[in-house]
């Protein structure tokens, strides 16, 4: 396959996960020697999601100077994550070259049934600045008929020996983190979540591994107040690279993610996970856990599919389990592991997001 010039564009929304696809695209773009530009509305969270070779390969750009500073590159391809809508600036320097770049728009992920219909539709510009041009909806997702998932090469080999028992006890040491004998290892990354308190009830005797946000700071109160659970022990994180990140995944016997990239990294880790989902105002979210646990869940055991499924509603506060009872029943991490192993096979069994990408321009 041949080198292409890429732009992506990206507009903070807000949280890190817009950054943090984009980003992980952008890397794994570069990694297969594609020349790569990366405009972005706020860079910062790149300096901690790392690591500092990448911005040797990747030129990242400050959005607000795409108006002046674009310049299209002939046959190159435009990536438009999550409709950002493109400066008309941009639009019109596409327009001008012939041949156009290739226009993608790369979609937020969800396992409805509108992403199989969605995907590689085409949408032709008829008007304004990029009139001519067209631009094609590209869809991640989880079966075939959707765009798969950013899964650089070699991630899951890597992935695999990160979890080996020596490599996670050497990077648990190097992030000055000591396991007791018998506790659980639960990372947690959420959004504010009134059902922690009962998860924290179920949850002994474990070490959680807290990431900056809602959940460590709701963790930290119940420290000062002294009334953090018995037999739970909390370890604050600084930001983690993303490498690092993906191998704190690894090392633990539950993740509790959030949002859309920590999600698809869990399930690379292959370790049993709750999803806390981005909660959107119109209820949106519900039916897009819902449509996720019927396709992930759907060929686990029964009673791994049940226990699991009232976790993960009672998690994102839906009825009927809400508000949650306390404790909540948290299922055994080691007996699930075996089935959310098998739904990273499915997942794996599947081209990669890039190869799709790729196979699609060229089409
Ligand atoms: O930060 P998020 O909540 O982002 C969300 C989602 O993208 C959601 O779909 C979107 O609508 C909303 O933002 C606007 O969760 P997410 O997607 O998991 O992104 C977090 C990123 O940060 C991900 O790339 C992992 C990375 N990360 C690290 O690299 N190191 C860390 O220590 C942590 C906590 C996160």
């Amino acid at each position: 396959m041949s080198s292409r010039d890429w732009d992506v564009f990206c507009r903070v929304i807000d949280n890190y996960g817009d950054a943090g696809v984009c980003w992980r695209l952008c890397k794994d773009l570069a990694s297969r020697g594609h020349r790569v530009r990366l405009w972005i509305d706020d860079a910062a969270p790149l300096q901690w999601m790392g690591p500092a070779r990448a911005f040797e390969a990747i030129e990242v750009h400050a959005w607000d100077r795409a108006d002046a500073d674009f310049v299209a590159r002939p046959a190159g391809v435009v990536i438009e994550a999550f409709g950002c809508e493109l400066p008309d600036a941009v639009k019109a320097r596409m327009a001008a070259l012939h041949p156009a770049p290739q226009w993608i728009n790369l979609e937020y992920l969800s396992a409805e049934d509108y992403v199989e219909r969605s995907h590689g539709l085409r949408s032709p510009q008829w008007q304004g600045p990029a009139a001519g041009l067209e631009k094609f909806f590209f869809y991640p997702g989880f079966t075939r008929r959707t765009g798969g998932l950013l899964r650089e090469p070699g991630l899951i080999e890597a992935l695999d020996a990160a979890a080996a028992p020596a490599s996670a006890t050497a990077w648990l040491q190097r992030q000055g983190i000591e396991r007791q004998a018998g506790e659980r290892l639960v990372s947690l990354f959420c959004y504010e979540n009134s059902a922690l308190p009962a998860l924290l009830d179920g949850l002994a005797p474990a070490l959680i591994l807290a990431c900056p946000g809602p959940g460590s700071r709701m963790l930290r109160a119940l420290q000062d107040r002294g009334t953090l659970p018995a037999g739970l022990r909390v370890h604050h994180l600084p930001f983690l690279a993303q490498d690092d990140f993906d191998q704190m995944l690894c090392a633990c016997d539950l993740n509790l993610v959030r949002g859309e990239d920590s999600f698809v990294r869990a399930q690379w880790a292959g370790r049993p996970f709750v999803w806390h989902i981005y909660p959107q105002d119109d209820g949106a979210h519900e039916a897009k856990l819902e449509a996720f646990m019927a396709l992930a869940f759907a060929d686990m055991p029964g009673s791994v599919r049940q226990e699991w499924q009232v976790l993960w509603r009672t998690w994102n506060g839906l009825h009927p389990h809400s508000p949650a009872p306390r404790p909540l029943t948290v299922p055994s991490p080691q007996a699930a592991e075996p089935a959310f192993r098998q739904w990273r096979a499915t997942l794996r069994a599947q081209p990669d997001l890039v190869t799709q990408l790729l196979g699609f321009l060229a089409r």
